[in-house]
């Protein structure tokens, strides 16, 4: 079979965009590029850190004279990557925020669609109440709140309190699925005693009677003694993957997968000296060190660039960068990503080595 040939030139072809074009609803399929081969034309997001102790904290103190958590609703400074014009995104997928909250306060209890993480990054004596539940959050810690979930943020310690917020606002946004509501008092009622959720499904039991049919993990906190602690045990034994070192999820032990149905978080542990071979994923990922220096290397082959990191540094890598990890000191790495959002979907895909 052979196509028949047309005798339009290319001035008759102008001709005919520029009517289409005209009708502003139309377009020709075949002089847009829709589809393109790799990634690239897609990911407008650039690998990027933004410094916490000396950028970001500073800022968000003096936050803390202009604006109470009641006014602005939550004391948020938006991560805004360099790659979007302003758009309050810190990947294609993904939103981070930087949150402070001061002894006394209130950030009152709303619930959203959005699904949302925080990492405690530095402080003591906040807590924060989801579906009901109190919990006190230290550094290192990691705890969701899942969509549409009641929370609600307090403080009966003393000085500033910091944490960063990973949300899946973007993926919730480009299905235009966005509800949010406020409780119509500052503080959603305690219906359970803290620590409940974690006796019910923290410790490798779950009650007998009644099932737990929600998309989420009941657990809602996940202290960092306790992932630190699993992790210096895996490696002590000598656990170590080429790509990952020791590195853990986070879990909805009910089920066994991500802690949230869009947003999949993990810790990992990089002993001092330890280099990461090159890897590059489809997935977006957030990534904010807890203990250790070192530094990311990230880019394409001849034009990666090298980014030191620190402790409550947050630095984002964009889909299918290619990056590798190494530590100066033995490090701890947060990260959060859209995997579990991508794996549902049939996206998610990787490559091992500089391929
Ligand atoms: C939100 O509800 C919180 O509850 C933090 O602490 C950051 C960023 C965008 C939209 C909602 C919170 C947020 C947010």
């Amino acid at each position: 079979m052979s196509d028949t040939t047309v005798q339009a030139n290319q001035a008759e072809r102008e001709a005919y965009y520029a009517r289409v074009g005209k009708t502003e609803h139309l377009s020709p399929l075949w002089t847009t590029t829709l589809v393109p081969p790799l990634p690239h034309l897609y990911v407008k997001a650039q690998p990027h850190l933004w410094d916490f102790d000396n950028e970001m904290r500073a800022l968000l103190l003096e936050a803390g004279g202009l604006i109470t958590p009641k006014e602005a609703n939550r004391r948020v400074l938006n991560l805004v990557n360099p790659g979007f014009n302003g758009q309050p995104k810190i990947l294609e997928s993904l939103y981070a925020g930087l949150q402070m909250i001061l002894p006394g306060e209130c950030a009152p209890a709303h619930k959203h669609t959005p699904s949302a993480l925080r990492f405690i990054m530095e402080g003591k004596g906040a807590w924060t109440a989801v579906s009901g539940e109190r919990s006190f959050m230290e550094p290192g810690d990691f705890i969701i709140t899942p969509s549409m979930t009641w929370h609600d943020h307090g403080h009966d310690g003393d000085g500033p309190f910091f944490w960063m917020d990973g949300l899946d606002i973007p993926i919730v946004g480009c299905f235009g699925a966005m509800f949010f509501e406020a409780y119509p008092q500052d503080r959603a009622p305690q219906t359970r005693e803290p620590g409940d959720s974690n006796a019910r499904y923290g410790a490798n039991m779950r009650p007998v009677t009644g099932s737990w049919d929600k998309p989420e993990s009941p657990i809602f906190h996940y202290p960092y003694s306790r992932s630190r602690e699993a992790l210096e045990t895996l490696r002590k034994n000598g656990e170590l993957d080429p790509y990952d070192g020791v590195k853990l999820e986070y879990i909805d032990p009910t089920r066994g997968g991500a802690a949230m149905p869009t947003i999949s978080a993990f810790l990992q542990l990089l002993p001092k000296g330890f280099r990461t071979e090159t890897y590059r994923t489809t997935e977006n990922i957030v990534f904010s060190p807890v203990e250790g220096i070192g530094k990311i290397v990230v880019g394409e082959p001849g034009a990666e660039k090298e980014i030191a990191f620190k402790p409550r540094d947050i630095f984002a890598v964009p889909c299918w960068v290619p990056f590798r990890l190494e530590a100066d000191s033995e490090a701890c790495l947060f990260s959060y990503s859209d995997r579990v959002s991508q794996q549902k979907l049939g996206l998610w895909r990787d490559v091992r080595g500089n391929a």
